[in-house]
């Protein structure tokens, strides 16, 4: 990738969640992890662009099934106009959830320079519920949904671009935890699902060599939407939703080395780290290393 500088955006976010604690993901990557040192090691140009944090409770919304909506609402389109601004100045936008509903405002803004935006959606779940699906009513289980215009039409329809994403520049990447609507979605749509069961057949480095051709031809930019509930729980505990038999660290490690190995990648966010639930800020560091990894960290 050519990056003429890394952007490291804080969304200090967490009410699209159920548990509360995503919201102090930020502040433990940048600085019990400490982000900026492994930055400067590689010798990558960034700089910190400082944080999302909508200064007025907006008032609420009505919903039928969607908790906190106006909070998210006002989170997605403030962020929505940050993003379309780093990218407009040359920079690689890289967000630190956060919940994952952040990625409604990240895809928003990302859509107004990207007419064919391809989305790497690694993930324990599809996040692909709406309103009439979600068993918990959390929006952070709906974003890539509303991305590719299900859901909710005051968040499909933020900055006027409905859909943001094809759902043939869809792929997901370490799914084992699907609802009912989420599956008969997947199918209707054909979107790649690359499930556990695929990476135990497959190996990872088949499913990310399928994911970057899928890609490569296709996509005009492509964002990696990392949630670290992908990972597996007894790597990656400080996150709100586990779920056993994920990601082992190689598997993380090389998918992500083999995306900055095939330049594709123009953006890049991780997401549902809640240090409130981790041991020893162990997730965070993980986070940091991978997105060492993500960014041309090569072991020799
Ligand atoms: N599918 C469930 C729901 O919609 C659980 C979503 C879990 N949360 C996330 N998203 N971390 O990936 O409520
Ligand atoms: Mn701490
Ligand atoms: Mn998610
Ligand atoms: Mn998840």
């Amino acid at each position: 990738m050519r990056i003429k500088e890394v952007a490291v955006l804080s969304v200090p976010f967490g009410k699209g969640a159920g548990t509360a604690g995503a919201e102090l993901g930020p502040a433990h990557i940048l600085h019990a992890a400490s982000l900026e040192t492994k930055l400067a090691e590689l010798s990558i140009a960034y700089r910190l662009a400082g944080e999302l944090r909508p200064a007025v409770q907006p008032p609420p919304l009505q919903s039928a099934n969607a908790k906190h909506l106006a909070e998210v609402h006002q989170m997605s389109s403030e962020l929505a106009e940050r993003v379309s601004e780093l990218v407009a100045d040359g920079s690689f936008p890289l967000l630190l959830g956060g919940d994952h509903s952040i990625s409604i405002g990240t895809i928003a803004g990302l859509a107004e320079h990207y007419a064919n935006l391809g989305v790497i959606w690694f993930d324990a779940h599809s996040d692909l519920n709406t309103e009439d699906t979600s068993p918990s009513g959390n929006i952070h289980g709906m974003s890539l949904g509303i991305s590719l215009g299900s859901g909710i039409p005051l968040l499909t329809g933020l900055r006027g671009i409905v859909p943001k994403i094809k759902p043939e520049h869809v792929a997901i990447v370490g799914a084992r935890s699907l609802d009912t609507g989420e599956k008969a979605y997947i199918r209707s749509l054909g979107i790649a699902c690359y499930t556990m069961h695929d990476i135990d057949r497959l190996g990872i480095a088949r499913v990310m060599e399928k994911v970057i051709g899928q890609f490569k031809q296709t996509t005009d930019g492509v964002h990696v939407s990392f949630d670290v509930d992908s990972l597996d729980p007894l790597e990656a505990p400080g996150t709100g939703t586990p779920v056993k038999g994920g990601l082992s660290y190689r598997e993380a490690h090389f998918a992500l080395e083999l995306l900055y190995q095939s330049g594709i990648v123009t953006s890049a966010e991780f997401v549902e780290l809640n240090p409130a639930l981790d041991q020893h800020d162990q997730t965070a560091r993980l986070a940091v290393e991978l997105i060492g990894s993500l960014l041309g960290e090569q072991i020799l």
